[in-house]
């Protein structure tokens, strides 16, 4: 079957370390685990009154099409309880996004968070 690779961009600030490792955990067990990259401290981006994010990247296959592994990254994100009434920049447990997908860059956040470039190319 053909396998997909897929990077993934993975932030928190709540409970960051426990809800990264499960996270990643869940990735182990369910996907093609490949990589991790480093898990760096940033300020918040948007909205700057709130807890400082952890940040990383992870690099996975799968043999999923990428509209199902999306829904898939959403239903991580809804077993770590992610709140999805809190604001677009706000807190969040975890947040789970496809970076690049088979080789291209889909999110332009890539180009804007200094981070995720960092984070994502230690893997790449
Ligand atoms: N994600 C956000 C809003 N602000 N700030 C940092 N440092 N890291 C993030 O991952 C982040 C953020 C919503 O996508
Ligand atoms: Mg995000």
């Amino acid at each position: 079957m053909k396998k997909h690779e897929c990077i993934i961009g993975i932030g928190s600030n709540i409970e960051p370390e426990q809800n990264i490792a499960a996270a990643l955990h869940f990735l182990r067990q369910e996907q093609e685990f490949v990589s991790v990259s480093s898990m760096i401290k940033t300020s918040p981006i948007g909205i700057p009154d709130q807890s400082d994010f952890q940040n990383g990247a992870v690099k996975i296959l799968t043999t999923m099409e990428m509209a199902d592994f999306k829904s898939y990254l959403k239903d991580i994100e809804n077993r770590l309880k992610r709140d999805r009434t809190a604001p677009k920049f706000g807190p969040r447990t975890i947040d789970l996004d496809i970076v690049i997908w088979d080789g291209e860059i889909i999110d332009p956040d890539y180009y804007n968070r200094d981070f995720l470039r960092v984070a994502v190319d230690e893997i790449v």
